[in-house]
């Protein structure tokens, strides 16, 4: 889709997947402060593309972060990414616990205070209560308000992608959070460009009908924001280039 653009006097800062990394993405939050001084712009508009928990240390405190006030100047967006989805089915049910143990969860309950070993990672229930007795109102509020998609001009964001061939209106839940190969492998025009997380890339992987921009950030320490303004895309990160 050549000349993909948003709408005049907008700039768009998409971020990635932020894993509980708060350092980092205090440090994104602040060269985007940096980059949007002086701009002459009649919206700046923050899309986070979900995944804000889990694996990093830190996943309380982004939640905490993200869910009061954006940067000033700043309108925000906050999409759901699949570990949202993991946090938010164990607390309804203890049953799904094994599954978000083992990719990564075990560090959010521990940040949000619930210690643990790991003998009783096998009783779920226990750990259920603690955890619901731990995470904030104000926390859970905005998990269970978080959208799945937006489309901002030509470009759609969302975590994981959409099934290719399908109009947005019929596309899934589990696909928006999950898909990756028949999404990553697909050639077809989508109608918009979408941005999206969810599969590591070690560099932002920009393709005709997609830019993913996961760049494994609890890992590699390169947490990355696309900036689209008018017909123009460039990117900001953390970390150094590898
Ligand atoms: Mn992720």
């Amino acid at each position: 889709m050549a000349g993909a653009s948003v709408p005049p006097g907008f700039r768009v800062y998409a971020i990635g997947d932020i894993h509980g990394r708060l350092d980092l993405l205090s440090r994104l939050h602040q060269m985007i402060l940096e980059d949007a001084q002086g701009a002459a712009l009649d919206a700046r508009i923050l899309v986070y593309l979900g995944d804000y928990v889990d694996r990093g240390p830190e996943s309380a405190g982004v939640i905490d972060l993200l869910s009061q006030q954006t940067l000033p100047g700043f309108s925000a967006i906050h999409l759901m990414g699949n570990h949202e989805d993991f946090m938010l089915r164990f607390l309804d049910d203890d049953s799904s616990g094994s599954g978000w143990f083992a990719n990564g969860g075990v560090a959010t309950m521990r940040s949000y205070g619930v210690d643990f070993d790991y003998g009783e990672l096998l009783e779920p229930d226990r750990l259920q209560d603690r955890l619901s007795r731990r995470v904030p109102s104000r926390h859970l509020e905005f998990l269970r308000g978080l959208p799945l998609s937006r489309v901002i001009g030509d470009y759609l964001f969302v975590h994981a992608g959409i099934r290719p061939g399908l109009a947005m209106e019929l596309q899934s839940p589990a696909d928006l959070l999950w898909i990756r190969g028949d999404f990553l492998n697909s050639v077809l025009e989508h109608g918009k460009i979408v941005v999206h997380g969810h599969t590591i890339t070690d560099h932002p992987d920009v393709r005709p009908n997609r830019i993913g921009i996961d760049t494994g950030a609890f890992a590699t320490g390169r947490l990355t924001c696309l900036v689209l303004e008018s017909d123009s895309r460039r990117f900001l990160h953390t970390g150094t280039a590898g």
